[in-house]
């Protein structure tokens, strides 16, 4: 009998891509996802083509994720677009980087507005050219009052400058009297970070085969579920993300609906 059934299971159709993601909405859907966008040079370099060609196939990527996310439900979906350390990539792909968000925003906001979707970004304003932040500026006032996903872009972003900041800023409210140290909890703590009001990653996504945090959102992702693939960014479809996310519940369901933070 065991055999049969193995049979059976093995004779499986594959699931369709459709089945698979109604599949998924019986189980907990990751309230936050956030993504580690990697491989885009390494794919142009497979084929021979400048890098920069790379980041422009990884930017048409975001678009069926974000559209896949949406309708499963995901409340917040984090991008790490650019980070502080990517300045010193040579000058041209940095200026085509920064170009990146006018492009994208210029051919998909309409189609987010009109999904609900609502565009924020995390990270430091300073150095982001100002045709950059133009066009971000425009695409979150435009989408401010959607209550539909939160499309979090992490531009100009760097999680040790993030903490620095908000130690800074609690320091400084400690000089002013309005806190004192005692009351200095997790809680408190998070609220000084860039987006106290996204909540928590519950699952983080890096593509390409590295396995490391490379300054992302260090505190935000202690008690994250991290998914780590092999799939290169601008080859990572539907398919990649519901693996992903069915990862994400098969580890749910192995604690028994519990929060991993609730057994320890
Ligand atoms: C960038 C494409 C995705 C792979 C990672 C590197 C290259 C989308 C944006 C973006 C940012 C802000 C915004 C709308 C879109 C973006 C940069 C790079 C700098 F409001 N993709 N993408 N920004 N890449």
């Amino acid at each position: 009998m065991l055999e049969k059934m193995k049979r059976w299971t093995s004779l499986k159709e594959p699931e369709s891509l459709s089945q698979r993601i109604n599949e998924c909405k019986n189980y907990e859907i990751p309230d936050h996802i956030a993504i580690i966008m990697d491989g885009n040079g390494r794919w142009a370099n497979k084929r021979a083509l400048p890098r920069v060609a790379g980041h422009h196939e990884g930017m048409k990527t975001v678009k069926p994720v974000t559209r896949l996310a949406n309708e499963l439900g995901v409340k917040v979906l984090t991008l790490y677009a650019f980070s502080t350390e990517n300045w010193v990539r040579p000058k041209m792909e940095v200026e085509f980087l920064m170009k990146l968000p006018e492009e994208f925003l210029g051919t998909f906001l309409p189609e987010l507005i009109e999904e609900n979707v609502q565009v924020q970004m995390m990270g430091d304003r300073e150095q982001v050219p100002a045709h950059t932040l133009r066009a971000v500026d425009q695409a979150m006032e435009k989408t401010a009052h959607n209550d539909g996903l939160v499309l979090n872009f992490a531009l100009n972003y760097g999680s040790r400058s993030e903490i620095l900041q908000a130690v800074k800023s609690f320091s400084s409210d400690v000089k002013e009297g309005k806190v004192s140290p005692d009351e200095l909890t997790d809680d408190l703590f998070g609220s000084y970070m860039m987006t106290p009001h996204l909540g928590d990653p519950d699952l983080l996504i890096r593509t390409s085969g590295e396995i490391r945090l490379s300054n992302f959102m260090l505190w935000q992702l202690a008690y994250t579920e991290f998914w780590f693939t092999d799939v290169l960014w601008p080859d990572f479809k539907e398919e990649h993300l519901i693996e992903a996310i069915e990862g994400f519940q098969k580890r749910s369901r192995r604690y028994g609906g519990l929060k991993s933070e609730d057994l320890t």
